[in-house]
């Protein structure tokens, strides 16, 4: 069973489709259960700002249902995989509060991104991320995670939940393994040793799914390449025409050998040019039908209502499992 989530915090970009997004699509085959979920309650974490005051931002809903286009858009099908969002289903926050009492707390403070992430006032819900994060994966008893590089050390510390709560409480939770796509880690238009990120301030630094070919077309432009004419791949020395490099391959299905020949004698602008395109053909089109989508909220909203009731069953059951073992009454 493969189990992944999105949280609803803006745009989703390049990163979220090709490190995550695409390989969801992928890996709906016949004969595998995947279950899929925007993870609004995580949302909320990056909802909060703190300067001279404070602000919240109340576009929760709105992001939602908004990702929830863009998903099946790029090929989520509600109908083969369980689609849903994260707080229609309580039991993820309730499993949270019991995961928290079993394990101590230093096992958060190993988290990178929590120290990437945090500020000078930070939240709770930030610092305890991880938890709410290990709950969803075993609500489900998911064996595989497909999520991006950045999120596999919160899988292997969902492990260690497992393995604890396997061992003090007599159960027999799968342990849930991280799933790399082609794509693990996409990295920012301008700087190659940081990640595409969604918080990221500058718009510029990330493609948009929503981006017109011409943002497309102008963001590629000025992405940061370096001063060598010829085009080929070396991750270490030069990081930013290696990322772009990547998401062709990505883009076009071509080996890396292929695409370096097809360039051999090409310059950096009509390569350029040409993953430009091959981005705004997919992008586009995705964005298209998300509007489409988007034209009738209450469909939409029905089929999240739907996929929740599947997958609380689930969840309900496993939770219940949980509950017994670790002697409430039930
Ligand atoms: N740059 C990336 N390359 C590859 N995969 C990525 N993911 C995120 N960024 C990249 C993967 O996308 C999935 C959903 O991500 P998320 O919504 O949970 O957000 P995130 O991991 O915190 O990353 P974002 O979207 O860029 O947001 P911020 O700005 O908050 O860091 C996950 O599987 C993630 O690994």
């Amino acid at each position: 069973m493969y189990f992944s989530g999105i949280q609803p915090t803006g745009k989703m970009h390049l990163g979220n489709y090709l490190g995550a997004v695409r390989n969801w699509v992928k890996l709906q085959q016949p004969g595998n259960q995947n279950i899929y979920c925007i993870v609004d309650l995580h949302a909320l974490t990056d909802k909060l700002t703190i300067d001279h005051e404070i602000k919240f931002n109340l576009n929760t809903k709105s992001d939602t249902l908004s990702l929830a286009a863009t998903l099946i858009a790029s090929g989520i099908n509600y109908k083969q995989s369980i689609f849903f969002v994260q707080s229609h289903v309580p039991e993820h926050a309730e499993l949270q509060w019991i995961l928290s009492c079993i394990a101590p707390q230093n096992w958060l403070n190993k988290m990178t991104q929590y120290k990437d992430k945090k500020k000078e006032y930070s939240t709770l819900g930030l610092y305890t991320y991880p938890l709410l994060m290990a709950a969803d994966i075993i609500l489900y008893q998911a064996q595989y995670v497909p999520v991006g590089l950045d999120q596999k050390q919160h899988i292997e510390l969902t492990r260690d939940y497992v393995q604890r709560l396997n061992s003090l409480f007599k159960l027999n939770i799968i342990e849930p393994q991280y799933l790399e796509s082609t794509c693990p880690k996409i990295m920012s238009l301008r700087d190659g040793n940081k990640k595409m990120s969604k918080s990221d301030t500058n718009d510029g630094n990330r493609i948009n799914i929503d981006d017109s070919k011409e943002e497309i077309f102008e963001k590629i432009k000025r992405s940061k390449t370096d001063s060598i004419p010829q085009i080929y791949f070396d991750q270490e020395q030069r990081p930013e025409i290696s990322n772009l490099l990547r998401i062709y391959q990505a883009f076009s299905n071509m080996s890396m050998e292929q695409i370096i020949n097809k360039y051999m004698t090409k310059t950096t602008v009509d390569f350029k040019r040409d993953l430009s395109e091959l981005i705004a053909n997919e992008l586009n089109t995705i964005a298209e039908k998300k509007k489409q989508i988007l034209e009738n909220q209450s469909e939409l909203e029905q089929i999240l209502k739907q996929g929740s009731l599947k997958a609380r069953e689930i969840a309900q059951q496993n939770l219940k499992l949980i509950k017994t073992n670790v002697g409430l009454l039930i």
